[in-house]
């Protein structure tokens, strides 16, 4: 089965007992059971809800993996995956990241033991250097946020399996329409389900999948134990919407490769960061591992006061932190979404008090431009 039939059909099959075409929304904390020791396979909603099963069926079947498991937001997710580790483990992790990634490794989970190092994951030399015989895990995102770096997902799957560990990949940015890094070595996927998966910046979500069964049963279990789990009003919405996510993701994709080969052009921008572009150093392996390169650019404008005047004039793309909804938003990643990254780091990557990013939603481009065209100017 082709990419959008899967999203459309697995786990979204009509409802067994009314034949409703739309999965029910079971909300639900409990259920009944006939007697002690015998009910219908459900027991309480924390364990098992039948809206968020069929949610996980999906959005497993969609990345290619076993078994998928539901959050409460995506930092949930990545705290419920670190939770597969013990004191003493070693985890290389991406130093381009999401923030909040950044701030729950360095500010939480180092507490209890697990030990971090940070990389460019451009260049799988800094990666191999890295590998200490109690690495356990390889982290990335790929696209990064904001920088929109790749990290080659082949190399750095086999450098972690000859190490003994397992690769995880952040697969938000681009959604497993666009990659499917499980298909090119990963071990586990996640995603802030906010983001694409969910579309339509109206819900808070994370999933992980795997294709091992005993990172499932780990995983299975974490949920259940750490209890991380989301209502099942946001799996339904993420049922709702993976109905959709490839008409989405090729319009976005489509409207942020016109917009980015377009400010390429523009006097007032200093730089343009999408790996859709060939001027991007990383276009060709993106290209080898991407399926399209997503809805998200960041740019360079040169100063604080240019970013604040652009995004003050911008009337289409919205001032706010997430991105990959339908409609476009605007974010200095400075002041909002990498807030809690050191300064000396975010300067080195690039994360300058200049740089806004974009998530082109799907509106129509032309407008779009428009937009961006006057709070240029
Ligand atoms: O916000 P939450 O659903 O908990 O997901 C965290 C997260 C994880 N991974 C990536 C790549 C992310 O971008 C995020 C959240 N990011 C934003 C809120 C943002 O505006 O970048």
């Amino acid at each position: 089965m082709k990419f959008a039939t899967t999203a459309i059909h697995v786990g979204q099959e009509p409802d067994e007992l009314t034949g409703a075409v739309t999965v029910p929304l079971y909300q639900t904390s409990t259920y009944a059971q006939e007697e002690i020791g015998k009910h219908k396979g459900w027991e309480y909603a924390r364990t098992q809800n039948p809206t968020r099963s069929r949610w996980e069926a999906c959005v497993a079947a969609m990345e290619g993996g076993i078994a998928g498991y539901a959050f409460g937001s995506g930092l949930a997710a990545i705290d419920t995956i670190m939770r597969t580790l013990s004191s003493g483990d070693h985890v290389i992790m991406a130093e381009d990241m999401y923030g909040g990634t950044f701030r729950l490794a360095n500010t939480i989970l180092q507490k209890s033991g697990i030990t971090f190092s940070y990389v460019d994951m451009r260049n799988m030399d800094h990666v191999r250097a890295a590998v200490t015989p109690a690495t356990k895990m390889i982290y990335t995102e790929t696209p990064t946020n904001p920088m929109m770096t790749i990290t080659d997902l082949r190399a750095a799957a086999s450098l972690a399996h000859e190490a003994g560990a397992l690769l995880v990949v952040d697969n938000t940015f681009a959604s497993p329409y666009l990659q499917r890094p499980l298909e090119l070595g990963a071990d586990i996927v996640v995603h802030s389900a906010t983001k694409y998966l969910g579309g339509h910046s109206d819900l808070v979500h994370g999933v992980v999948i795997t294709r091992h069964q005993h990172v499932a049963d780990q995983l299975a279990y974490l949920q259940n134990a750490v209890g991380a789990v989301p209502g099942p009003m946001e799996c339904w919405l993420c049922l709702r919407s993976a109905k959709t996510l490839h008409v989405r993701m090729d319009r976005h994709s489509a409207n942020a490769q016109a917009i980015a080969e377009w400010l390429e052009q523009h006097a007032a921008v200093q730089h343009v960061y999408y790996p859709g572009l060939k001027s991007h150093p990383q276009h060709a392996l993106a290209a080898s591992q991407m399926d399209g390169f997503g809805g998200m650019i960041s740019i360079e404008l040169g100063s604080l006061e240019r970013a604040v005047a652009v995004t003050k004039k911008l009337q289409l793309f919205c001032l706010a932190e997430s991105l990959g909804g339908v409609e476009s938003l605007v974010c200095h990643p400075v002041s909002m979404t990498h807030g809690s990254v050191p300064k000396a780091q975010r300067e080195k990557l690039g994360i300058t008090d200049g740089l806004i990013r974009l998530s082109v939603g799907i509106e129509d481009v032309a407008d779009l431009m428009a937009d961006l065209d006057q709070a240029l100017a």
